[in-house]
């Protein structure tokens, strides 16, 4: 049994962060970071059947082109990640009545719709980019076990030589996403990346207001590192510890990124809404097909 101090539900039966019940989660889950985004999505939903907030944490559960998808919005960062993913997989996984493991396991198609910055002139603004491989410069996935087989170990060592990585730092793992939702969502409007994930919006991001950097060259170092077919495409915060938990956990996860700026060029979209609509429209049509 699991203990009420370790899964949280509420008087209602629901999961604490979420506040939802299992019966209100679909198996096909759209995440967003901003929580307004969540009825830019539902808005193109043939029917809504449920809403719910707690804290950051919006959903929206309906149809769209009879395929019933719940969207949920998980705040910034690596560490909401961490709730958002291990409350999705008790919503399904998890029998809150007896508070048990089920013995039959649910695996979850979970999608990110976000935006990203490009790193390299060729990843344009307003591109959409499919994140095929994630590098997390976050440290929630070291708190896991069972993590050897979903980290490309090699791949990430040659980015510690590259970057010369301070030693105060995390550790970086590298995951990959889902192939088959990574082939099913990439066509001719899209571009597959490499997408670095990190802890923060300015400094971990090489961003200089007035705190000064430990490595005032690092998005220059992020864009000429090379390892086998693969170069840096994109900067954000939710990708990497997304795949690393899906994995983990069983479910298929895949980051979908509208490229609003270009650390390179230092352009920034003209039109970011219509930028985020086109994305929101065709990862709706991707999963309806
Ligand atoms: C930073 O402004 C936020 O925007 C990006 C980053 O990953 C971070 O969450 O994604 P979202 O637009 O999905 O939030």
């Amino acid at each position: 049994m699991i203990q009420p101090s370790e899964l949280i539900l509420t008087p209602e039966g629901k999961i604490y962060h979420l506040d939802l019940a299992p019966s209100e989660l679909a198996t096909t889950i759209i995440t967003v970071g901003d929580p307004d985004r969540v009825k830019k999505i539902s808005k193109y939903f043939d029917s809504i059947e449920v809403t719910a907030q707690h804290r950051e944490f919006v959903t929206h559960t309906g149809r769209y082109k009879g395929k019933r998808i719940s969207v949920i919005s998980t705040g910034i960062g690596p560490d909401n990640i961490d709730i958002v993913f291990n409350e999705l997989d008790a919503l399904v996984n998890i029998d809150f009545e007896r508070r048990e493991i089920k013995k039959k396991l649910t695996s979850l198609d979970i999608i990110r719709i976000g935006t990203s910055g490009g790193l390299t002139p060729d990843v344009k603004v307003d591109t959409i980019l499919v994140s095929a491989l994630a590098i997390g410069l976050d440290n929630v996935m070291h708190y896991y076990s069972k993590t050897d087989k979903i980290f490309k170990r090699d791949f990430a060592k040659a980015f510690i030589d590259h970057m010369d990585w301070n030693p105060d730092n995390s550790v970086p793992y590298v995951v990959a996403a889902n192939k088959e939702l990574s082939e099913k969502f990439s066509s001719e409007r899209t571009i597959r990346g490499c997408t670095i994930t990190n802890v923060g919006f300015y400094g971990p991001q090489g961003r200089v207001l007035r705190a000064p950097l430990w490595d005032q060259n690092i998005n220059e170092k992020l864009s000429t590192f090379e390892y086998k077919k693969y170069r840096i495409t994109n900067l954000e915060m939710e990708t990497a510890t997304m795949y690393g938990m899906a994995r983990m956990l069983g479910h298929r996860a895949l980051s979908m990124n509208s490229i609003i700026a270009n650390r390179a060029t230092g352009t920034f979209s003209q039109n970011t809404k219509k930028a985020m609509d086109d994305l929101i429209k065709y990862t709706l049509n991707k999963i309806a097909e």
